[in-house]
């Protein structure tokens, strides 16, 4: 067999999303053994990756078991480019990732879960309807921040709404400069605008609540059949957890949309960065009181209370950043400090 060029295989591993940061981490002998391949889904004990396999792109259903384990990230999450062994299908090695989402497992806190890897937008999916919640989205907010990848707020449900500027109004207020939009998820015309974040080889991923329509704005821009939506509950409007596998979809123009299980909580661990750049205003407020550890409850000469009292501070945008700083707190804490904080971070792969 002729051994494919590293142009062809360049060129073919592009479209899945490959960049020089993946292919730097491979040696020449890498190269001549190993096969980089993505992972597209992730099964119940099986991984489906696709990659440049015995010289053409191909898809194959593997372990996810890797060969030798270092630590509890070293399993593979969607996104993730491995380097695989082309007759044994054995993980050799997971390449350093780009960007990592995880969060703290409900359940057992103690535990970390892998999201998604390699990601480059993060669509923070909310419906405009009784479930829209700027709580919620400013918890994904603040985990887009930290992991280090752009967030955009996509509002579904438009077509429901009476008035959906109204709640793509609350969100801009979140933040500074944030990419907010509100779309009709089962309109192609109105759906197609999000493509723009998707192009060649660009990742994708969906996150947000069952039932906000993570789905169907996949299944409509893509136009697959395959995927599966369901309806919310009548009473409550809550949604079924439709979707239960982490997935990628291609997009006909070339880019990924990860389909994502919608969350019933999300809990923040070790989200300092993401928490002080959400709320960056509340940080310089706070830099301004009299005591550098000031509580900002009934200290003389707190900023913060002065900015709430002379109404330059949303009173309920202050309470949602203290509950999430004492949560993350309290998890930096419960926590064993050592190997966590050695997490590679979005912001800075190389480290
Ligand atoms: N009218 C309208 N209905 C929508 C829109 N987006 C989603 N829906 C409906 O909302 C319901 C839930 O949509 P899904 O796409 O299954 O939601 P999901 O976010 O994938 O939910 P999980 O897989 O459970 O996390 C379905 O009945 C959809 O048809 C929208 O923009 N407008
Ligand atoms: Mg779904
Ligand atoms: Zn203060």
């Amino acid at each position: 067999m002729l051994r494919p060029s590293e142009t062809d295989m360049g060129a073919s591993l592009m479209e899945l999303g490959w960049t020089p940061f993946f292919s730097s981490q491979l040696s020449p002998d890498d190269r001549a053994s190993l096969c980089p391949v993505r992972v597209m889904a992730v099964h119940r004990g099986k991984i489906a990756v696709t990659g440049f396999i015995a010289g053409t792109v191909s898809e194959r259903l593997i372990s996810p078991t890797i060969a030798r384990t270092q630590d509890e990230e070293a399993h593979a999450t969607v996104g993730d480019w491995l380097l695989i062994d082309e007759a044994t299908s054995q993980i050799a090695r997971i390449l350093t990732r780009a960007s990592l989402f995880t969060r703290r497992t409900p359940g057992n806190q103690r535990k970390m879960q892998l999201i998604a890897a390699n990601v480059d937008t993060l669509f923070i999916v909310a419906s405009c309807d009784q479930d829209f919640n700027p709580a919620r989205l400013e918890r994904y907010l603040v985990m887009a921040r930290e992991v280090g990848v752009t967030p955009v707020i996509v509002l579904t449900k438009a077509d429901r709404a009476e008035n959906p500027e109204t709640f793509a109004q609350t969100a801009r207020a979140l933040q500074p400069e944030l990419e907010v939009t509100t779309v009709n998820g089962k309109d192609l015309a109105s759906a197609a605008r999000l493509a723009a974040w998707c192009g060649p080889g660009k990742t994708v991923a969906l996150m947000g609540s069952s039932g906000v329509g993570k789905s169907t704005l996949i299944k409509t821009l893509t136009g697959s059949e395959r995927i599966i939506t369901q309806a919310v509950r009548e009473g409550d409007g809550k949604g079924r957890h439709t979707t239960t596998v982490r997935e990628m979809h291609r997009l006909e123009q070339g880019g990924w949309l990860m389909d994502t299980p919608g969350m019933r909580e999300l809990h923040l661990s070790e989200a300092g960065e993401g928490l002080a750049e959400v709320f960056d205003d509340i940080m310089m407020l706070a830099q301004e009181c009299r005591f550098s550890n000031c509580g900002h409850t009934i200290e003389p000469d707190c900023s913060v209370q002065a900015a709430i009292a002379a109404g330059g501070l949303d009173p309920a945008r202050f309470a949602r950043w203290r509950k999430l700083t004492s949560e993350d707190a309290a998890s930096a804490e419960g926590r064993n400090t050592g190997s966590r904080n050695a997490r590679n971070r979005g912001r800075s792969p190389h480290r």
